[in-house]
């Protein structure tokens, strides 16, 4: 089982990912998050951009469709990411499955927000990524901090794959990595 702390974090990233906030993830909530970096970012409607991000979107959800056992058709519920979570993550030995979901996760971050292309998601970037999710920019600065552990101003993959490690695994609320996503606390 997960602990309470380990728990308030898979729920904090369950919520933020739940765009719509009722609980269940379905595809609307992908398709509005590539919606959101385009009004964001001003990329016209239906171009190139646009497109690249409903496709990554779109295919983010498929795959943990495919990932996650789920009741209905084309949702996956609070409970069900918990125990996905617990069980396939968390508490597996599968290690390659665990390092596929870590990629797979911070990979899709890169495919998202790093939009000048260079490799490092940078601290606009960063900013990007709370806006997008609904995520209070109230910690984005301090989370930033916390996260680029060679403080070179950017954050790189691994640094990324380090705080996302943390933030599944670490049941120490004092580990900078718990602030990947923001304030988990509250
Ligand atoms: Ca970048
Ligand atoms: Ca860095």
């Amino acid at each position: 089982m997960i602990s309470d702390i380990q728990k308030k974090k898979v729920v904090h990233f369950f919520e933020l990912l739940d765009s719509h906030k009722n609980e269940h993830l379905q595809a609307d909530d992908f398709s509005e998050i590539a919606e959101r970096i385009r009004l964001g970012l001003g990329y016209e409607a239906g171009g190139e951009k646009h497109v690249f991000l409903a496709k990554k979107t779109a295919k983010f959800f498929h795959t943990l469709l495919n990932a996650i056992s789920h009741e209905n058709k084309q949702v996956i519920t609070k409970q069900e990411w918990i125990g996905f979570i617990d069980q396939k993550i968390v508490n597996s030995k599968d290690e390659e499955f665990k390092e596929e979901f870590e990629e797979f996760i911070i990979g899709f971050l890169f495919d998202l927000f790093d939009d000048n292309h260079d490799g490092y998601i940078s601290t606009d970037e960063y900013v990007d990524m709370f806006v997008v999710y609904g995520i209070d920019i109230k910690y984005s600065a301090k989370a930033f901090l916390k996260l680029d552990l060679n403080k070179d101003d950017k954050l790189s993959r691994n640094e990324l794959i380090h705080a996302f490690e943390v933030f599944l695994f670490s049941d120490d609320s004092n580990q900078p990595g718990n602030w990947i996503f923001g304030n988990w606390e509250d």
